[in-house]
């Protein structure tokens, strides 16, 4: 099957790697055998567009369509993620990479010649699944996250970064910030699938973005006392279950109060996690998410509060740590007003989804396009987009590549 400009057809090509039979969906963390499989797929698919594909420092892949004699300032960059949530869908992330390529095969067609150089950029670690931070290649291109910090996150297996990174042939000595990289990029455009229904309610195929909600994410790690379930009085237990229900009951009352806030708890960890045991530990995660940084963090402070108040009561103890936090984005107005120059029919949407582009956002003009997703649904398998929506976001990447390949 010929890919040429066909993002379905790329697409059509990992839907086998990284499937998860358990979850359903795909789960292709950083650094895994499914992540680096998928890498592999980009770089040879660029490579056979005669695009120049590096590796840099913090793991990012760029693959170079250079304008004949310009150097390498200017840039305009397009791209997305290869890594995926735990059972996640096809499109989140891959969408966007597999749409930049047959966007290429576009503007080749259309016998356009850039006067700047093209790199289609793929981030590691979008998800923040395998090491906790999310959009953490862009992170570390911004200098937004430390490099000693990173190096000593630990995956599920107690693996560190620097230790997974080696292993995979990256020298977890170059990642950090990448400035001279940065100042040479004009513009970032992200195209993704929709992660809501907005384009499903308004019947449209594509959408340009408007604002990422702010959001953060919160380890809770709440320790008790570990004993039998039968023989422990329920006077004299330390329970940090217990403490936990508060927690996620606490985030639900305290999101349901801020219109249009989201708080999500999708990840528990009970030690030692047996049936008749009662736990010695629990960590849990938070994912809270609004327009308004401060009702963010509201919520969050009155979730530490109940959180505290529960543990005392227990005689358990309760941390909140914060893990990362991406304040909300509005993405370049001249950028979007261009975009929208070029796709007048285009409604603008705001999401609820973090993306590389909105952590970039914060140093260099940003613009996302959506493709409709009729499920609406994300990070899990009804995750989907209509071939003929797929083959509309690349004729709109490449329509919005070539005004800013050729201006
Ligand atoms: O979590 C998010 O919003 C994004 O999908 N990483
Ligand atoms: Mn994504
Ligand atoms: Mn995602």
């Amino acid at each position: 099957m010929s890919t040429h400009g066909d993002a379905n057809a790329l697409l059509a090509e990992i839907e086998s790697i990284g499937v998860d039979p358990e979850r359903g969906g795909y789960t292709r963390p950083v650094f895994s055998e499914p992540e680096l499989e998928l890498r592999e797929w980009f770089s040879r698919h660029a490579a056979a567009r005669g695009l120049t594909v590096e590796t840099d420092g913090n793991g990012i892949l760029w693959a170079w369509w250079d304008a004949d004699g310009a150097s390498r300032r200017d840039v305009i960059v397009t791209g997305s993620h290869l890594d995926s949530v735990p059972g996640g869908g096809n499109f989140d992330g891959p969408l966007g990479v597999a749409s930049a390529l047959a966007a290429v095969d576009l503007l080749r067609d259309r016998g356009i010649a850039p006067v700047r150089p093209l790199a289609v950029a793929v981030f590691p670690e979008e998800e923040g699944s395998r090491f906790g931070i999310a959009c953490l290649g862009s992170r570390l291109l911004a200098g937004v996250v430390a490099p000693e910090k990173v190096r000593a996150l630990r995956d599920e297996g107690g693996r560190s970064y620097a230790e997974v990174s080696a292993g995979v042939g990256a020298d977890p000595a170059t990642i950090g910030p990448d400035l001279e990289r940065l100042s040479a990029i004009s513009a970032f455009v992200e195209l993704h699938v929709e992660q809501g229904r907005g384009l499903a309610d308004l019947d449209e195929p594509v959408a340009l973005a408007g604002a990422i909600i702010a959001h953060g994410r919160w380890h809770v790690r709440i320790e008790g006392r570990g004993d039998h379930a039968g023989a422990t009085r329920m006077a004299d237990r330390q329970d940090p279950v217990v403490v936990a229900a508060e927690t996620i009951r606490s985030l639900r009352v305290h999101t349901l109060v801020v219109d249009d806030a989201r708080g999500t708890v999708g990840r528990i960890k009970v030690t030692p996690g047996g049936t008749n045991v009662i736990a010695s530990a629990v960590d849990l995660w938070l994912d809270v998410r609004h327009r308004s940084e401060e009702a963010v963090r509201r919520i969050v402070s009155e979730v530490a509060a109940a959180t505290g108040r529960a543990a005392e009561a227990e005689g358990c103890v309760a941390t909140v740590t914060e893990q990362s936090f991406s304040p909300t984005v509005l993405f370049d107005p001249s950028l979007r007003e261009r975009m929208q120059g070029v796709l007048p029919a285009s409604p603008v949407l705001d999401t609820g989804a973090g993306h590389d582009a909105g952590v970039l956002a914060e140093i260099i003009p940003t613009g996302m396009l959506f493709v409709r997703n009729p499920t609406g649904s994300s990070h899990t398998p009804a995750e989907t987009a209509e071939p003929d929506d797929v083959a509309a976001g690349v004729t709109a990447l490449a329509d919005v590549l070539e005004h800013l390949l050729t201006r």
